[in-house]
């Protein structure tokens, strides 16, 4: 076990959704100036002050603009939009924990100081948590070198290898990494290997995060194995086709949505993973209520295929006796988190894993806050 006493977070991508609303800026900015903007580009910025990513950006794609034009252009378009964002899922539950913990807190960002007024509305009375907050306009080198982090320890008054760091960003983990932090990276990128490295735990989402691995006091809040969602997610559509591989393959039927029709419900920042859940299928028979089942299912990529479309595949804890129901409208109130989306190293092992997860759902939908939530309105149609 590590000995931490304090944690210092990065904040866009991390604590605060930023980084799609970015994402769509910069692909209309520069989509104007005639160059394409892809995921590798998006990847080139992450973490860097504004002006080093638009620095990186100009230079990768040739713009015919400087980069303190591209900022211009962006930041125009960006600041107009920062109420949009939303916090991460997980933030809000660590902050209060640590804070309560009087575990002392600081921010270590990229963002300048005038644009992080601006984008603090999102974490509202969060924000008077931080001791410290080290911003771009703090350091004289931004992240990947170590400056915002040795100056938030400073801040803080305690040294960096007594420190937890969360980052998303590949240059932010490097920027903690350098200062001789502890880091804990939750990946933005899909590529997990530019995050590697001495004294660093790389994790799904906050969600799955556990303290006392470094020495803080432990989340409480896991009910029976599960961890329930603040806000369930009340998701609808009819069932479609996948693969065709849950039944004949694992031998565990999965009744698809199709994830381009959930549109917001599906929280874009939904953690992948695996989720208990209620569910109720078709449209009311003769007026009596549909029977809700028990669920558990998963949203992700599905890594033991090899997955590069995301799927939502409830498996109803339920013998339906071979009837199938594609097209029927289901119901689902996702309700409770149980772990990660893992790759497995052979089928048998998945299958048992699902089984295990079926028998965790099971257990934790009989007891609060998921018991009440088969009543739901939203399950009636
Ligand atoms: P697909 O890849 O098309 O989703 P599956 O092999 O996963 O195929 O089978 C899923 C279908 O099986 C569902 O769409 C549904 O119609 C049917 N089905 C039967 N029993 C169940 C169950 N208990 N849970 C989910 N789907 C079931
Ligand atoms: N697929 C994975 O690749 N990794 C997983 O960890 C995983 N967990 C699952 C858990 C549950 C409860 C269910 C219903 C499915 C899970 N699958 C997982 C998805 C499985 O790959 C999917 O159902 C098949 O691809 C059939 O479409
Ligand atoms: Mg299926």
């Amino acid at each position: 076990m590590e000995a931490c006493t304090a944690v210092v977070f990065d904040l866009d991508g991390l604590l605060l959704d930023t980084e799609r609303l970015v994402d769509e800026v910069c692909t209309a900015v520069c989509g104007r100036l005639g160059a394409e903007y892809t995921p590798a580009h998006a990847a080139l910025g992450r973490g860097l002050r504004p002006l080093e990513a638009c620095q990186a950006v100009v230079a990768a794609l040739s713009l015919p603009v400087t980069a303190e034009a591209l900022y211009a252009l962006t930041d125009a378009e960006l600041s107009l939009r920062w109420h949009e964002v939303e916090l991460m899922p997980g933030a809000a539950r660590l902050l209060r924990h640590l804070a309560a913990a009087r575990v002392p807190l600081a921010l270590a960002t990229s963002t300048p100081r005038s644009v992080l007024e601006v984008k603090m509305a999102g974490l509202g009375e969060l924000f008077a948590l931080f001791r410290c907050v080290v911003t771009g306009d703090d350091v004289s080198r931004g992240k990947p070198a170590p400056d915002a982090y040795s100056q938030a320890c400073v801040g803080l008054g305690i040294a960096p290898e007594h420190c937890l760091a969360i980052e998303d960003a590949p240059s932010g983990v490097t920027s903690a990494r350098t200062a001789g932090c502890f880091v804990l990276a939750v990946p933005s990128l899909l590529d997990r290997s530019a995050y590697v490295g001495e004294r660093t735990t790389v994790l799904s989402s906050l969600l799955d995060i556990k303290p006392e691995v470094w020495g803080f006091p432990p989340l409480c809040d896991w009910v029976e194995r599960t961890l329930p969602l603040c806000t369930p997610m009340r998701l609808k559509g009819a069932v479609v086709r996948g693969f065709g591989r849950g039944s004949r393959v694992l031998g565990i039927p999965t009744a698809n949505l199709d994830v381009n029709t959930l549109g917001a419900a599906l929280s874009h920042s939904a953690v992948t993973g695996i989720y208990a859940a209620w569910a109720s299928l078709g449209p009311l028979v003769d007026g009596a209520p549909p029977r809700v089942y028990k669920a558990v299912m998963s949203i992700g990529w599905n890594p033991f295929f090899k997955g590069s479309k995301k799927t939502v595949e409830p498996w109803l804890l339920h013998d339906f006796e071979g009837r199938d129901f594609y097209g029927e409208e289901l119901r689902l109130v996702v309700c409770g988190y149980l772990r990660p989306e893992a790759d497995f190293v052979s089928l048998e092992a998945l299958v048992q894993q699902i089984h295990g997860d079926a028998d965790v759902a099971r257990a934790a939908l009989e007891v609060q806050p998921y018991a009440l939530l088969r009543g739901d309105p939203f399950l009636l149609g």
